[in-house]
């Protein structure tokens, strides 16, 4: 687009107050001197089709087959410029259905088809990554994106990270310069527009300025709290977090035992911990605890059983050390509920405590109707710090929300029921969104099953997975 044609454009978008300049209090707090909205250009249907015609203009890295906008400013945008090009389009739901197909995807394509996503504005790339995600974990190739504004704000280099190059029709700093030139600005706002930019620069939480939210958890770094674990093993995951730059643990729910060593080595290289359930293998075999502990040394995770137990002390000790899993000889950490009471942990902790094991505490549930809450949770905090030695933290849903005292920064949390898209499954399971399961709700590590061991390329997604729960971490820091 030549220089005339860029200045009209920014002065049509203002015109139409689709950049506004003032003093915006955003959702985080911040008070922001310029403010994109162009959710208004559904009533301008002229200056709506000269951008889509427009972002087709700018040259992909790759031929593309289909066009997917990411929710929901960059919808119409997508449609009119599918319905122009007679390019199809596929809609990412933001919500899963928990009936009917539940799928991620609505549209038809071939596994292999590239996707060219639409998006309007650009600051952390967080939401353009948000629906490459279940696009790449169909099988579709993702390269490129375009957006209408870029807010040079980190997006750019965020999406190269993950492989998707951003062309932008125009950036902030372009809009600023022609709104000055035209007068729609003075040179003090201009100055202090300018300021704003240059200190948020490198913004990691998704969406435009006006949608970004302040963590709700002041949050200490992973090295710092592994200074304050008691337990070795809490220690070493925040070590290993923070080593492999992971709070990713993926739940390794298949069938056979062939299956999850297979996924454990393909999914290895990106997580902090790997989970299992023993009980669900059905080829199951002594060495099973050996050959999962080589492949969990070769990538440097820790081993968590998911067996939650849930009897008095005395049974507990022998779930934990006999039987035919063995679970104590091979598992670095397990979890228990709390609902039989303190003695519970004291009889995990005779077994697991001398062998330098630690244990996760279930304070709340991700399934509907759940009945860990309120003072519930609060006995589990309690019995926590009762026991630091060898407890290590909780699995938990909402953490930010406690009522009781924080829990201690040495404790971690670690939240199941997790996928890009919100939304749940058939029989009551709920899911959050990395980004919100870290940022909105204060928690540590996203635990992730079907969202990655039924994507068509677990390692793939995995990764992005990864990138996703250590960017929210990051921006939560
Ligand atoms: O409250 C809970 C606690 C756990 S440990 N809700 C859960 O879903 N889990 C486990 O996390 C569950 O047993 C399963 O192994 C995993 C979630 O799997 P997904 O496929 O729904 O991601």
């Amino acid at each position: 687009m030549d220089a005339a044609a860029l200045e009209k454009l920014i002065l049509d978008l203002h015109a139409i107050e689709a950049v506004k300049l003032g003093s915006f209090v955003l959702k985080s707090g911040i008070t922001s001197p310029i403010y994109l909205d162009l959710r208004a250009l559904v009533s301008h249907p002229r200056l709506l089709s000269a951008i889509a015609a427009l972002l087709a203009t700018l040259p992909a890295t790759r031929p593309y087959d289909i066009l997917c906008g990411v929710p929901y400013t960059a919808l119409p945008i997508a449609s009119v410029l599918s319905v122009d090009r007679g390019l199809p389009m596929l809609m990412r739901r933001k919500e899963v259905k928990t009936h009917g197909t539940a799928k991620a995807i609505e549209g038809s394509f071939r596994q292999g088809d590239t996707v060219l996503i639409i998006e309007d504005l650009v600051t952390s790339g967080a939401s353009v990554l948000e629906t490459a995600a279940p696009l790449r974990a169909e099988g579709l190739v993702v390269a490129d994106a375009v957006v209408v504004v870029d807010r040079e704000q980190g997006g750019r280099e965020n999406l190269a990270a993950n492989g998707i190059t951003l062309h932008s029709l125009m950036t902030l700093t372009e809009v600023l310069a022609v709104l000055l030139k035209h007068g729609k600005v003075g040179q003090e706002k201009a100055a202090e527009v300018k300021k704003f930019l240059d200190a948020n620069r490198k913004v990691t939480v998704p969406g435009a300025a006006a949608t970004a939210v302040k963590p709700k958890v002041a949050r200490m770094p992973f090295t710092e709290r592994a200074g304050l674990a008691k337990n070795p093993m809490g220690k070493k995951l925040f070590e290993v977090m923070e080593a492999k730059q992971s709070n990713l643990c993926v739940s390794a729910d298949v069938g056979t035992a062939k299956e999850l060593l297979e996924l454990a080595d393909k999914v290895g290289h990106e997580i902090c911990m790997l989970k299992t359930h023993v009980d669900i293998l059905s080829d199951f075999t002594p060495d099973f605890g050996t050959k999962l502990r080589s492949i969990a040394e070769k990538h440097n995770f820790l081993i968590f059983e998911d067996r939650k137990f849930a009897d008095i002390g005395n049974t507990v000790t022998m779930q934990y050390e006999g039987g035919i899993f063995r679970i104590l000889e091979w598992a670095d950490i397990v979890n228990a509920h709390i609902i039989p009471g303190p003695g519970i942990v004291d009889g995990l902790k005779l077994k697991g405590l001398p062998k330098g094991r630690g244990l996760l505490l279930l304070a709340e549930m991700s399934s509907a109707g759940n009945l860990a809450h309120g003072d519930y949770t609060a006995a589990a905090v309690k019995i926590a710090e009762q026991h630091s030695d060898f407890v290590i933290g909780f699995i938990s849903v909402n953490p930010a929300s406690w009522s009781v005292a924080p829990s201690s920064p040495a404790f971690i949390h670690a939240t199941p029921g997790v996928q890009m898209v919100s939304g749940g499954d058939a029989l009551g399971q709920q899911y959050t969104t990395p980004y919100s399961v870290i940022n909105d709700r204060g928690s540590d590590i996203i635990i992730v099953g079907r969202g990655i061991i039924k994507a068509s390329d677990p390692a793939e997604t995995a990764r992005e997975y990864r990138i996703q729960g250590w960017q929210a971490y990051q921006s939560s820091l």
